[in-house]
This record gives C-alpha cells, structure tokens and sequence, in this order.
C-alpha cells in the first residue's frame, strides 16, 4: 500500500490525545478510516452536557433536558436541549469566516468578518427563552412524526450580540423587504452539499427589533458549536427555528422567505382549528410565530416524595412568546381551585420570568401539583392537549408534577 493511504503523523497525535491513550498500531489505520471511539461518541462528552439529559435521536443529535434540569434563572450550557435538522459543521476555520448579506431586498451584497461585527456595532446583552415548536410533541394523538419532545426543549440564556438591525442598517435595505432568511454552514443528512438542512427566517418587523441579535457569546463566552459556533441568529419568543445556528448568510426578501422548512408543513399549524388527525391542505396552513404562553415546575422534581413535610416552595419558570405573563397559579386538586403564585418581571423582553409558591399539602397521601399561566392578553394554558396539528407542534398545556406525603 502507497504511503499516502496511510493517517498522517499529525493525525495520529490528535487521535491520541483525544483518547488518552496510545494507539497501538496507530501507524497503521487507513486514512479516511474513523476509529470507532470517533464513531460512536458519547454525546455528553461530546457536548459537555448533563448525563441526566434524553438523548432522542444521532443522527441528527437531539437532546433533551428533564423539567428538574432546568430549575437555573439562567440555562448553563449543560441542560441546553440541542435541536439539529442535519450535521453539526465539523471544524469553524474562523480566519476565512464570514456572514454575507444578500438577496432581492439589499442596496448591494456586502460581507462582515467576526471581528468587523464586533468592532463596527454596539454589543447588546439579553436573556431569551428559546422554545422548539415541536416541544411537547410526545402527547399528541394520533402522534406526529419528528423527534418525540416532552417538555425540555426550552432554554432561556443570555445571548450577547449585535443587533440585526444595525448590520440591516449599514447594508442597505430597500424599501421592498419584507423577511429575512438565515442560510448555515451544517450539512444536510443526505450529504447532498446543495440542500440546506434547513434555512428559515422572519418577518422584517421582527427581524428589527431590539432583541434580534446575531449573537457570538452565549452565557457570556464563545457559543458552545453544538449551539451555533461562531454566530447565531436569536429571535426569542418565536419558534426556535427561527434562531438559526451557524449562520453565514443572510438574505434580505422581497417576499416570504422560501428556504428548506420554510414551506409546506414544516413549521406551520393549521389557520383555523382542525380535528384531530384531519389532513389539512397546504394552503391551509399558516407559518407559527409568536410561541404561545407555557410555564415549567423545575422545583420539585416529579416523583417527590416528602417526608412528613406538608408545606413545599414550588418555583419554576413561565414564559408567553412575544408577550409577558401576567399572572401563575397552580392548583393541588386536579385543576378544581387554583392559587396565585408569586411571579416576577422578566429581565428583559423575551426572557423566561420566575415563579415560586408555598404550597400546603393537608395530609398524606399523593398529589398533583398543576401549573397555569395566563399572559397580558387573558389567554391561559390548556389543562389538556390544545389544537391537534399534523406535526405536533404548540403543545402548551399545563405542566404537571405528582409529590407524594409519606
Ligand atoms: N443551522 C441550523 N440552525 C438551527 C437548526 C438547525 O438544524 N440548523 N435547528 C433549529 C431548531 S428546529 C431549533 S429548536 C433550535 C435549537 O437550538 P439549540 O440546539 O441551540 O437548542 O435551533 C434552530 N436553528
Ligand atoms: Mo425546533
């Protein structure tokens, strides 16, 4: 066999420390050839994430965080779910990086290197929740296709950036636009370097807010890859589909932004409600924006069980799209009465808000404890299942957790 066929010397370093151990026989793997420690990584090594994540799928990752793990104000890297369409970019060369804005929409097309962004506008810091469409898939009947969601596909961290706006500022955009569309550096599944995993956006309105920011810190130091290394599109409150990770691109339209999962089914619902199980024609669907009001019990976890403690603080986290909640209750008798929680202010616009109640328990024996929020327009979380849609998204019915008094 030629010399070339073989791992080359630096390779081979890599792989050893990688491992932690030396590769016996190492000189001699094929090149091209990926030891299986590579191939079947464990994702929490791999990820830097909490063992007590689900991981739901490889290929792509999705993972998934437990409510309990989701109790911080502020969601730390480890309990973060991770939602991939295709594959993670391997290696991001950041020398050669660079966003590129363009479309029908922009005066010219024009390009920023990383450093050009942070250099040339303000720095803007926000904590937002970002929530998959598809959480809460798990319960819908009959069940939808795609990854099995229950209740941990939502984060809330702080993103720092630069706003949207500013870089659409000094582009140049013509009064025609109408959306953006983000395009990204991971790969679709099928190897196809033509086909865009996926390649979604907004509306102008919202692609110009305050909070939109394409972000280079999350939590304060370089966006983790998993999340979107080296930049990322953050438009909270909306599905986070929206926040496209690895960006590259940006196409300003003069129309709805048509990229892959911008069409079709793919995060849309039925306009008006359907039956469940209905076919719903496609013209009959509307894209999702605004996520709807949802709350969390992230203190106790389920399963509780309390010794001969009849008083228990609850806290958790509720949060209601494009608007604030207004007000959190939670009920111990199967959704009979209901009593206030105590709630705060969110942090900033499109950041989860806290809550926490000191909840009596009159005897022993087991119990439920139901949460609700309502936002600032009086609508308040379903006790069971909302609108049944073809691919299950918008589930945001109560969180419910059962504590037993021993
Ligand atoms: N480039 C790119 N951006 C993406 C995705 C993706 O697959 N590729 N997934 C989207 C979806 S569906 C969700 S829910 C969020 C998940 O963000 P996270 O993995 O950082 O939690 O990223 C969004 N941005
Ligand atoms: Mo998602």
């Amino acid at each position: 066999m030629k010399r070339r066929n073989f791992i080359k010397k630096a390779a081979l370093s890599s792989l050893t420390s990688l491992i932690g151990a030396e590769i016996v026989f190492g000189n001699l793997i094929p090149e091209g050839y990926a030891p299986l420690f590579l191939q079947d990584p464990d994702p929490f090594q791999l990820f830097n994430k909490d063992t007590r994540m689900t991981v739901l799928n490889n290929k792509p990752w999705n993972i998934e965080a437990k409510a309990h793990l989701l109790d911080e104000k502020v969601t730390s890297n480890q309990f973060m779910f991770i939602r991939n369409n295709g594959i993670i970019p391997k290696a991001i060369d950041l020398d050669n990086w660079k966003i590129t804005f363009k479309g029908e929409s922009v005066q010219q097309e024009k390009s920023y290197s990383l450093a050009q962004l942070k250099e040339k506008f303000t720095h803007h810091t926000y904590q937002l929740t970002l929530e998959c469409g598809g959480n809460g898939r798990s319960e819908f009947d009959p069940p939808a296709m795609g990854n099995q969601w229950t209740v941990g596909a939502v984060s809330c961290a702080s993103w720092t950036g630069v706003r949207l706006r500013d870089v659409l500022e000094d582009v140049g955009i013509k009064s025609n636009a109408v959306y953006i569309g983000y395009h990204a550096a991971d790969t679709h599944l099928s190897g196809d370097p033509e086909k865009a995993p996926i390649s979604r956006g907004v509306p102008m309105d919202k692609a110009t807010m305050d909070e939109t920011l394409l972000a280079f810190k999350m939590n304060g130091k370089d966006i983790p890859l998993a999340h979107g290394y080296p930049l990322r599109l953050v438009a909270g409150g909306w599905p986070a589909s929206a926040s496209g990770k690895w960006i590259n691109g940006i196409s300003v339209r003069n129309k709805v932004h048509d990229g892959n999962k911008m069409t079709g089914t793919a995060y849309r619902v039925p306009c008006d409600p359907v039956e469940p199980g209905a076919k719903v024609k496609e013209e009959d669907m509307c894209i999702i924006e605004s996520m709807p009001v949802k709350s969390l019990i992230t203190f106790p976890r389920t399963g509780a069980v309390l010794n001969k403690k009849k008083t228990l603080e609850i806290r958790g986290h509720a949060w209601a799209g494009e608007l604030e909640v207004a007000n959190m209750e939670y009920s111990i008798d199967f959704g009979a009465t209901w009593n206030s929680c105590s709630l705060e202010k969110p942090v900033n616009r499109l950041a989860w808000q806290h809550f926490s109640a000191k909840v009596t328990l009159p005897k022993k024996g087991y119990y439920e404890i139901w949460a609700r929020a309502t936002d600032t327009q009086g609508k308040s979380q379903p006790m069971i299942l909302p609108g049944w849609n073809p691919k299950g998204y918008l589930n945001n019915a109560c969180h419910r957790i059962a504590v037993k008094v021993v």
